[in-house]
């Protein structure tokens, strides 16, 4: 009954923003005069195909810390406030390398299986595509993720700008399991190693347990070849826990008995917590949730009805439910969900809203099947040290202000 009446009332809002801008009334509205590109032939075929011009300038957030002196060392993050749905565009999915993408010839490359297994093996990457495929959609979010939401001051930046270090593909692959089996895995092997083949060599240990449940040796990214940013011709996708464990362009597998304790799981990749200890090996990601319509920087234009629309995803399975606040968290109400049935990934959440022109907070606050409540800032803040760069998963908090100016602030 209530989603109905605001169908409706978008629908009146719709029509009269159209006679606004100068559509003829009534039965007459069927027949309008041409556009210059509806009186001439169009544009050919093309073989890979390409945005319209006019959305060109959408493009990742790039950070590169090391500036010239490492130009692929630092991250891309995903512009989220231009999505909507669920699936992160390959071209703009966000990137996160250590020392840049290597130009990997797919005929050369090899993935070496070694260590604690009966039979050690070589796959090439012709041999990894004649296995049976799995396609899953997962997530991937760096734990760096939200670290630029922990300056002193709240960053008045793009949500993507802040949040963007997180994607959602539809991955294929092989099953690392099967590989696993096939090598002949040994009991006493309890952890793997797993290492790229770029000149950082980023390698990590990931329990045996995981390897077995839902690991993806992936191939395909929505559809086509792994992009080179994403570690074509093959990466490790470990679905829900911290985006560095899925190394990229992996070139070795090797079966352990206990964790092999990488520069990449020592020097970082660890908690700092407020008695100075580091917590190690924070693998899954937290429940978390975002508003990206409207969000940072945007504007109102006018009093009216909007959709408040975001994105919210837990390492821990499936999403159960997302509630938006409009008034800093003195009420709640639960938001629609698109895709709330798949675990480990990307769920839309969407609500009505009408802006009367007051100021207003805007929160998202995202439960997930296992009960785990995303928290608020001051919570999750006073878990770690302020050194703390990692697991950033607490609520996010937009200011509209009268003029229906949109931005950033800590609450
Ligand atoms: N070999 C290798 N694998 C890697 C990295 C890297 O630098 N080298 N970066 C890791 C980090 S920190 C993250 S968050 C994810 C990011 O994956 P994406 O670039 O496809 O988003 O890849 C991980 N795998
Ligand atoms: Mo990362």
């Amino acid at each position: 009954m209530e989603k109905k009446r605001s169908r409706r009332r978008f629908l009146k809002q719709g029509a009269v923003l159209l006679s606004g801008a100068g559509m003829a009334q009534g039965a007459e509205s069927q027949e309008r005069a041409g556009e210059p590109w509806e009186r001439v032939y169009g544009a050919g075929f093309r073989g890979y195909g390409q945005p319209s011009r006019f959305e060109q300038p959408v493009q990742r957030y790039v950070f590169r810390p090391y500036g010239d002196l490492a130009p692929g060392s630092g991250a891309a993050l995903a512009p989220i406030e231009r999505f909507e749905g669920i699936i992160t565009p390959s071209s703009l999915h966000n990137e996160r390398s250590h020392s840049g993408v290597p130009d990997i010839d797919p005929s050369a490359h090899r993935l070496l299986l070694h260590g604690l297994v009966a039979r050690p093996l070589t796959f090439t990457v012709d041999a990894l595509l004649s296995y049976p495929m799995t396609s899953r959609i997962h997530f991937i979010e760096c734990s760096g993720n939200s670290n630029r939401a922990l300056t002193p001051k709240p960053m008045q930046v793009p949500a993507g700008a802040m949040h963007g270090n997180i994607a959602c593909s539809e991955w294929t692959g092989v099953p690392l399991a099967m590989l696993l089996e096939e090598a002949g895995l040994q009991p006493q092997a309890k952890w793997l190693l797993a290492e790229g083949a770029d000149s950082a060599h980023m390698s990590r240990s990931i329990p045996i347990e995981k390897a077995l449940d839902d690991a993806l040796i992936a191939l395909y990214q929505n559809g086509e070849r792994l992009r080179p940013e994403q570690g074509y011709p093959v990466r490790l996708l470990l679905p829900g826990w911290e985006g560095n464990m899925s190394v990229k362009w992996l070139r070795r597998i090797k079966a352990t008995d206990g964790p092999t304790h990488t520069k990449d799981e020592t020097s970082k990749y660890t908690d700092l917590l407020p008695d100075g200890k580091a917590l190690q090996f924070t693998y899954e990601m937290g429940v978390k949730s975002v508003i990206t319509k409207p969000s940072s920087t945007m504007k109102l234009p006018r009093p009216g009805l909007y959709e408040i629309s975001g994105i919210a995803w837990s390492g821990a399975g499936r999403i159960r439910g997302v509630e938006v606040t409009t008034d800093g968290g003195a009420t709640w109400r639960e938001a629609a969900l698109y895709g709330e049935e798949r675990p480990k990934a990307l769920v839309r959440f969407r609500l009505p809203w009408e802006w009367k022109g007051a100021p207003a907070m805007l929160q998202s606050r995202a439960t997930d099947e296992k009960g785990r409540v995303q928290p608020p800032r001051n919570e999750w803040l006073a878990r770690y040290s302020p050194a703390n760069g990692f697991h950033n998963n607490s609520i996010v908090t937009w200011s509209v202000d009268a003029d229906g100016s949109v931005h950033h602030v800590y609450a």
